[in-house]
């Protein structure tokens, strides 16, 4: 593990990134909103963060759900609206290609719940935090997959009657314990860990980049910005990643 340097030019960081990509034989990715970003997808702590003026950890938690059901299904309403008109971007295109490049040896973690990995043809895809293409029965439980077609405002179970909620993990829920299992394994077996569009802000989810660090994997960050993940990272490609990693993956051939 190397210190993280601040590389004088995006050239350097690159050119530091493809020396470290290019030997791996087991990447492992971990993506957050900042990737879906440049498909048209607010960020959660872009622009303030803010939500009809609620902060996301007021909506996205059981505790919101049960008080104001209403509130939070027109969260969920309208962020499955958008989704039906955003599609990837050459971000997510380039973890497709690097998949295909690295075939078994390639692991994506994904923090968001737009589903724009698979829709981009990635196919080792873990959901640590669920999709908003699902939806659960707070009775019996029953999971149905509706894509992105529009639910009623208040949806409830067709088996049951009782109240659909989102197939997504809330603030202060477990995460689900096989996909994270996966993602742990993952983070600590791999050679080259990178963390793409997220503020690291958000545990467990975040703590993957200590699990790979400390299994000695070398990390690089891909972001607008610097996050609470880059001082823990060997090299930070700064800017887009819809820019920064169709030239890191064009660059290993
Ligand atoms: C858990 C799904 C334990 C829903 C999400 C008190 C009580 C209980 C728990 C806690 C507590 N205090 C803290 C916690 C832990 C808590 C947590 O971490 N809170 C934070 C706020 C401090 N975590 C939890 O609660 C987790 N569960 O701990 O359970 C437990 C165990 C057993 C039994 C019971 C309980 C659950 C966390 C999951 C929450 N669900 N999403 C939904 O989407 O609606 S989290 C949500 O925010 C996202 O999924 C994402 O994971 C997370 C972080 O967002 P980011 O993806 O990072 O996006 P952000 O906007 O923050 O950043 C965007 C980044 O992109 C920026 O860096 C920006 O610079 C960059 N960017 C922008 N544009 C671009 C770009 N980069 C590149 N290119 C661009 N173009
Ligand atoms: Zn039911």
């Amino acid at each position: 593990m190397h210190p993280p340097i601040d590389y004088e030019s995006s050239e350097e960081a690159l050119d530091r990134a493809v020396q470290l990509l290019r030997p791996a034989k087991a990447v492992a990715v971990l993506t957050g909103a900042g990737i879906s970003a440049e498909s048209g997808l607010a960020t959660f702590r872009g622009a303030g963060g803010l939500w009809e003026g609620h902060r996301v950890e007021d909506v996205a938690t059981p505790r919101a759900f049960l008080r104001d059901p209403e509130l939070v299904w027109r969260f969920y309403n309208l962020r499955r609206a958008n989704l039906a008109a955003v599609k990837p971007n050459p971000g997510h295109l380039a973890l497709v290609e690097l998949e295909n490049r690295l075939g078994a040896g390639f692991t994506l973690v994904t923090q968001n719940v737009d589903g724009l990995h698979q829709a981009a043809g990635n196919k080792n895809v873990l959901e640590i935090h669920g999709t908003l293409r699902r939806v659960r029965c707070v009775c019996c439980e029953r999971v149905t997959d509706h894509g992105v077609e529009p639910l009623a405002d208040l949806p409830h179970c067709a088996a049951c009657g009782a109240l659909l909620r989102p197939d997504v993990v809330w603030f202060e829920e477990p995460l689900p314990t096989d996909i994270w299992d996966r993602s742990v394994s993952a983070a600590a077996s791999c050679d080259c860990f990178l963390v793409v569009g997220t503020s690291a802000v958000v545990y467990p989810a975040a703590g993957l980049i200590d699990v790979a660090r400390m299994d000695g994997a070398d990390v690089i960050e891909a972001n607008l910005d610097r996050s609470a993940a880059s001082s823990r990272v060997d090299v930070l490609l700064l800017g887009p990643s819809g820019t920064t990693l169709p030239e890191l993956i064009k660059r290993l051939h």
